[in-house]
């Protein structure tokens, strides 16, 4: 056996039990680096005769590609083994249970959001929505409120600046403008609820210029007066988990409704405190009514075919009720400890199958 081929069977024995990078760089420099075997050959080739050197380089230079070869096809090798061992080492169980971290809070108002919408997305409702900002058309006219309505004041809507035809859009005032949307939209049966920010020009202890509002719509062929009390005492009992809460509907006026109705719940009063649920007093949360015929026209429902009823209320105002926060300007000052103290651990989800509460 010549020296060539003493080389390479010692060279590619050596690639071949290589372990890792680091030891197959080491064959590598060992044989083709600087001072390496075959270059070591490569050198000697100025010794000999013309034409034992042709044939001698022709070897080296074999020998030099088939341990680049083989240097290559063990680094392939290695690479991939250890990228399996990274894989491996990294893995991840992503279907085990995530581990709360002890930081953030979900905000009430975002609490709330979720237990309404558990509660009458179970009744069969969807929830929808729509733009902040709006046309006159679907925040005032399609509700049936009169041009000279207080309401469409600059004083207690927010207008934005006029376009070029000098129409000008408004911040919504309540979430209805997205029940219009729906009714043009959909053909009946209807049932969505509308959660969303909404703007007024008022700002004072009790009042924020945004603040939010859900409200709902039920739309169909034979709605009725008594579809809307059972829909809304069976929420009011829902939402403040009172099984017997008394819940009482007053005779009241919206533009858009025809009748209309406030809904109060019964709470006490007695030691200073206030309790939801028995007591000999009355507290407002709901505005409701059957939806006016005008409102279904302006829509394009026919209302000699669909009619139906619509609720709102007040977002901050039933959150504060259910969970005794005394005071409405901190919800919007992302203060930490407020939040702390106030918001919802974010793994405790609210869901009806659970019990609303956990
Ligand atoms: C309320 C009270 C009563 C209401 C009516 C409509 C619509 F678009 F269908 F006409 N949406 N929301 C409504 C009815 C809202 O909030 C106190």
């Amino acid at each position: 056996m010549d020296a060539i081929d003493k080389i390479r069977e010692r060279t590619l024995a050596a690639i071949v039990a290589a372990a890792d990078p680091g030891q197959l760089d080491a064959v590598r420099v060992a044989a083709i680096g600087k001072k390496g075997d075959v270059t070591g050959l490569m050198k000697t080739l100025g010794s000999l005769e013309p034409d034992a050197r042709r044939a001698f380089g022709q070897a080296v230079n074999q020998l030099k590609d088939d341990v680049q070869s083989a240097l290559d096809a063990r680094r392939a090798v290695l690479d991939s083994a250890a990228l399996d061992a990274r894989l491996m080492a990294e893995r991840i169980d992503v279907t085990k249970p995530a581990r709360f971290q002890g930081q953030g809070r979900i905000h009430p108002i975002s609490r709330t959001i979720d237990e309404l919408t558990a509660i009458f997305t179970e009744m069969g409702f969807t929830v929808a929505e729509g733009p902040d900002i709006e046309t006159d058309f679907y925040n005032f006219k399609a509700l049936n409120f009169p041009d000279d309505h207080p309401a469409r004041q600059e004083h207690d809507t927010f207008y934005l600046p006029p376009d070029a035809e000098g129409s000008s859009k408004v911040l919504r005032t309540h979430t209805s403008p997205v029940q219009i949307r729906t009714m043009e939209k959909v053909t009946p049966p209807i049932r969505i609820i509308v959660p969303g920010r909404t703007f007024r020009s008022d700002h004072d202890a009790t009042h924020s210029p945004m603040f939010h509002q859900v409200e709902g719509l039920v739309i169909d062929k034979k709605t009725h007066m008594g579809h809307l009390k059972g829909c809304l005492i069976d929420f009011c009992r829902a939402f403040f988990d009172v099984d017997d809460l008394p819940v009482r509907f007053r005779p009241s006026y919206f533009p858009f409704t025809e009748p209309s109705a406030e809904v109060d719940i019964g709470c006490s009063r007695d030691g200073g405190g206030l309790k939801i649920g028995g007591g000999d007093d009355w507290l407002e949360i709901l505005g409701s009514g059957m939806v006016h015929p005008r409102v279904l026209e302006y829509c394009g429902v026919d209302p000699n075919e669909y009619q139906g009823f619509a609720f709102g209320m007040g977002i901050e105002r039933i959150t504060m009720l259910k969970y005794g926060i005394p005071d409405l300007r901190p919800f919007y000052d992302s203060d930490l400890r407020w939040l702390r103290h106030y918001g919802f651990l974010p793994l405790q989800v609210p869901t009806i199958a659970e019990g609303l509460n956990g």
